[in-house]
């Protein structure tokens, strides 16, 4: 035995069996200690970088034109690095051009195009306009390990648009760009390549997308929002209430199937039903006229929208609340443990008086036309309506595109995220007014703080992937129960607000947590729960719109929470938010009305929002720092197992399985 394998054997390196199994299966993808070094290197390389940015936004509520163009200018930032690098050489007419090319580019094109005679002209257009992509994108790049940068650029053009990229580094002459250019202008493609460009841009200045719920309703099409949303890089969801609604009606549960139906119907949004998911409405617009044929229906004419009959829409809309009050009934008795018998309130109708009888008050009926409520039973569907709901159901389940996108929800979403210390949700923690986190029972056991959405989270996806019907039940629950995270309040006065004309009845008390959030103690006491830095925490949701109006601020008097639902949609105020997670520091962008794309390319309509630092970190994190980064530390710590087990010869490098080892 000679002295190196003595001092081997002295080194007594262990590997448990399970190590083992691991490495193997890791030798398979690094069969070489050379192989694994390079890897090492570059995990150490990008945890060295800065952390990348994430923008969150909440409440999109349908709004497509305006996110559209926020995660297009990518929340404001492009601009600015336009500015700084061309301020030299561009004039200001220059610099909106090329934000135009990036944020629309297709429309920017068709519009140029009749401004931009003969092929010299545009070559040299496009040319330039190519070529300040690419200075863009190596300026982006400086944030991420080379091989990213690489992945950007188009695949389909990759060599040549490359050896653009570096062309000034190489010192590569004119004709060598020129014929590169010629190539593309001859064969037509050159605005293609501007069109995949500035995608490639787009891309690579945001990180990551934070959507903390509620894509859809009020606002116009909830299919395009979650269609546009798929189309980007990196995208994280938190359910809000009303994508649960969705998500579960899609599944086929009938009490949310109602939900989504007249909230549709209530703000005159049936495109997205008819044209974005192919749900016909005549089964219930057949009911409604056989029903509701008669009836004045003052209390259910559409919010928005221009209808040529919009009492044909109020019909519909009186059919399927009656069908949902009934069917919400019914979840109620069925399930005693949710508390909330309060809300049933067909039984406590006297038709014959126009009367309801409200925590022991009796309140006139401003609509007492009941036709379908039979006081015996009040809660049970009629014939015609239980028809009608079957039709629908089947059409709810069969719509693929409905499927597709509820599928990328369940998959894409989650009850909360954390994101280096910001803990982020839709609606709330459940607390009691003294701040102790409040308790629900699932099967027999409570849930509280971050358990609760936990085990929410698992009901999700048990009632996505087995359509357990107690699970979908509590999909309905998060949509509308009092200790539903994604709610957070005491009660949905639906009834009372289509029935009752005394306002003080329509109130619906929030949750203690949007109070309690002022306080710095009851944040730290939130972050301890979820396991996030107390000093460093930012507790961020959505779901209340923050009414800058009334003097209200996005950021709360701890410093330590924020409310990002800034009513992005023009049904609710058309202001918004976004939340800017950099290495550095945390700010609120403050967004304002976004006219049109039209707009966009004949004036430069753009939307700069306003920042304020909410958090400013003691030093700029680095990847390393983060979530990510601890993984990639571990992947770095693992390969440093794997190149002792080839020092050792524990294993044989190049895939070779020593002959020990098989025995
Ligand atoms: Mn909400």
């Amino acid at each position: 035995m000679n002295n190196i394998v003595r001092e081997r054997k002295l080194s007594h390196v262990v590997f448990e069996d399970a190590e083992l199994d691991h490495l193997r299966s890791l030798a398979k993808q690094y069969p070489t200690i050379e192989a694994a070094v390079s890897r090492q290197a570059m995990l150490n390389a990008e945890m060295s970088l800065p952390k990348g940015m994430s923008h969150a936004f909440s409440d999109i509520h349908g709004e497509i034109k305006k996110l559209r163009h926020v995660i297009n200018n990518a929340s404001g930032r492009i601009r600015p690095l336009v500015e700084s690098l061309f301020k030299e050489t561009l004039s200001s007419e220059e610099i909106n051009t090329l934000l135009q090319m990036i944020y629309y580019p297709q429309e920017s094109l068709a519009y140029l195009q009749t401004s931009l005679e003969g092929k010299s002209q545009r070559l040299a257009f496009a040319k330039k306009i190519i070529q300040q992509q690419l200075l863009l994108l190596r300026a982006l790049g400086k944030h991420y390990p080379l091989s990213k940068l690489i992945d950007a650029i188009p695949k389909a053009y990759r060599d040549p648009l490359m050896e653009l990229l570096f062309a000034k580094s190489l010192h590569r002459d004119e004709d060598y760009i020129n014929a590169i250019f010629d190539t593309f202008m001859q064969s037509g493609k050159l605005l293609e390549i501007i069109r995949l460009l500035s995608r490639a841009v787009r891309n690579f200045s945001v990180d990551e997308l934070i959507i903390a719920g509620d894509l859809g309703d009020r606002g116009p099409r909830v299919d395009k929002v979650v269609e546009y949303l798929m189309h980007q890089p990196t995208v994280s969801i938190t359910w809000g209430n009303h994508d649960v609604s969705w998500m579960g009606a899609c599944l086929g549960h009938e009490g949310l199937i109602a939900v989504v139906l007249r909230i549709s119907l209530r703000y005159g949004q049936i495109a997205q039903l008819e044209e974005g998911y192919g749900i016909p409405l005549d089964a219930l617009e057949e009911l409604a006229n056989a029903t509701y044929g008669d009836d004045p229906l003052t209390r259910f004419i559409p919010k928005y929208g221009n209808f040529d009959d919009p009492k044909r829409v109020a019909r519909m809309q009186k059919a399927i609340a009656v069908i949902q009050l009934k069917l919400e009934g019914q979840i109620v008795q069925r399930n005693p443990q949710y508390n909330m018998d309060d809300r049933n309130l067909l039984h406590k109708l006297n038709v014959e008086q126009g009367t309801v009888e409200l925590d022991g008050t009796v309140y006139d009926l401003l609509d007492n036309y009941f036709p379908t409520i039979d006081m015996n039973d009040p809660y049970a569907l009629s014939a015609a309506e239980q028809a009608c709901m079957d039709q629908l159901r089947q059409l709810f389940m069969e719509s693929a595109q409905l499927w597709r996108h509820m599928s990328y929800l369940f998959q894409q979403g989650d009850m909360y995220i954390k994101r280096d210390n910001h803990l982020i949700f839709h609606g709330c923690i459940p607390v009691e007014e003294d701040g102790s986190f409040q308790s629900f029972t699932i099967d027999g056991e409570a849930y509280k703080g971050e358990a609760l959405f936990d085990v929410f989270e698992s009901a999700m996806l048990r009632a996505w992937r087995k359509r357990d019907p107690k699970a979908l039940d509590l999909v309905w629950y998060l949509w509308t129960g009092p200790l539903s995270p994604l709610f957070g309040k005491d009660k949905m006065a639906t009834f009372e607000s289509y029935f009752i004309a005394e306002k003080s009845t329509h109130k619906e008390a929030k949750n203690p947590y949007y109070k309690l959030i002022h306080e710095a103690s009851f944040c730290q006491h939130i972050f301890t729960e979820f396991g996030v830095d107390p000093e460093l925490g930012l507790l961020v949701n959505g779901h209340v719109p923050v009414n800058i109006e009334k003097g209200e601020s996005p950021i709360k008097n701890s410093g330590a929470a924020v409310t990002i639902d800034g009513a992005f949609s023009e049904a609710y105020g058309d202001k918004g938010y976004t939340l800017v997670l950099d290495a550095d520091k945390t700010s609120i962008a403050s967004l304002h009305h976004f006219e049109s794309i039209e707009e966009a390319i004949t004036n430069g309509a753009d939307i700069i929002p306003e920042l304020v630092d909410i958090k400013v970190f003691p030093k700029p994190r680095k990847v390393g720092d983060t979530r990510r980064g601890k993984v990639k530390q571990r992947e770095v710590d693992t390969l440093a197992r794997l190149i002792l087990a080839y020092e050792e010869n524990v294993f044989a490098e190049g895939n070779r399985e020593r002959r020990t080892e098989t025995y």
